[in-house]
């Protein structure tokens, strides 16, 4: 097997753009720093990682004939808006489990940014009280439970995509896009920032990159607070991508890196290292980057670079995930 054997329902524009960051690079005086631009990736409701891992899921959920995809995350979930976008595009119902992931109580966390649009978008939206955790949820599996009692046929979509039995290959995909871009750009990226949480993302990339020539580090930057959890499920989604795609050898330890220092004391607060990283990106790039996930990879990319863990000789590509539609509920912390 091969990831082209998967098949894919096409939600993108086609490769998402690369980009050297030249004010960033050499604001920081190190390593070459380049982007690829997954917040620009699509026309449903912005885009985002999770559109690309959706495209390898949607035929599965077409195949089984469902009427509603059914997932989970936080109130200011990325993950939700996008499948609430998916559902609309493919005429399909949407049902979603907004669980209160984040103790935030800027009171635009319940109504503004991405819970906004999948209501525009015509998801049922439930809110739930539970806090968070990148496991599989009760409440997740009662929403199917209640889907199908009604009648209907649910297609379930667990946080992230992630525990999807195909939630890595969006991003096994990914990986040789970007091996294609190098060729056509004459660049060659030795190491990939990129955050990680529930871990398909991280996992799927790592998997389609260990089955290329040149070897490169991927390096996932921390962002839910609960580690341990974070690498596990990143090694199991990464060993099963691979398997998946026909990797033909056991990923090794040292291929799962999951990095912490970055992501605060909890998943979806940010702290000062993510504020400044927002700054930095919008006033030297005009690049949106959002406190829950990419102003933390970015603030781990800094550090590195800047202490040389990253060398000057590297090539970096950032990976933005295009989380920025929730800085709308965190709009106070940049209020001065
Ligand atoms: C946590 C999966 C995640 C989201 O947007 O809900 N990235």
């Amino acid at each position: 097997m091969s990831i082209d054997d998967f098949e894919r329902y096409p939600l993108t524009f086609g490769p998402s753009p690369v980009h050297r960051l030249d004010r960033l690079t050499a604001h920081l005086g190190g390593a070459d720093i380049w982007a690829k631009r997954e917040d620009c990736n699509s026309g449903l409701a912005y885009g985002g990682n999770k559109t690309r891992k959706l495209e390898y899921i949607v035929p599965d959920a077409l195949a089984q004939g469902a009427d509603t995809l059914v997932s989970i995350g936080g109130y200011q979930s990325n993950h939700t808006r996008q499948v609430a976008a998916v559902a609309a595009k493919l005429g399909l119902k949407c049902r979603l489990v907004q669980e209160k992931w984040v103790d935030w109580d800027d009171p635009g966390n319940e109504t503004v940014g991405n819970i906004l649009l999948s209501r525009i978008m015509g998801a049922d939206v439930r809110l739930d009280p539970a806090g968070f955790d990148i496991g599989i949820r009760r409440s997740w599996e009662d929403a199917l439970a209640e889907v199908e009692a009604a009648g209907g046929k649910p297609y379930a979509i667990p946080a992230g995509a992630s525990e999807h039995k195909y939630g890595g290959l969006g991003f096994a995909n990914w990986a040789y896009e970007v091996q294609r871009q190098e060729e056509d750009l004459g660049v060659f990226f030795d190491t990939i920032i990129v955050c990680t949480v529930t871990g398909s993302t991280h996992a799927g990339m790592i998997a389609g990159f260990a089955g290329q020539d040149r070897p490169r580090r991927v390096i996932g930057i921390d962002a839910s607070a609960t580690l341990d959890k974070t690498r596990a499920q990143v090694a199991r989604i990464a060993r099963h991508t691979a398997d998946l795609i026909g990797l033909g050898r056991e990923l090794r330890d040292d291929e799962i890196v999951v990095l912490e220092g970055w992501a605060g004391e909890e998943y979806g607060i940010p702290v000062q290292s993510t504020i400044e990283a927002i700054r930095l990106s919008g006033e030297l790039e005009g690049m949106i980057i959002d406190p829950v996930y990419e102003g933390k990879s970015m603030a781990g990319l800094i550090d590195l670079v800047s202490d040389g863990t990253i060398g000057p000789d590297s090539t970096v590509l950032y990976a933005h995930l295009g989380g920025q539609p929730a800085l709308n509920a965190y709009a106070g912390v940049f209020a001065s």
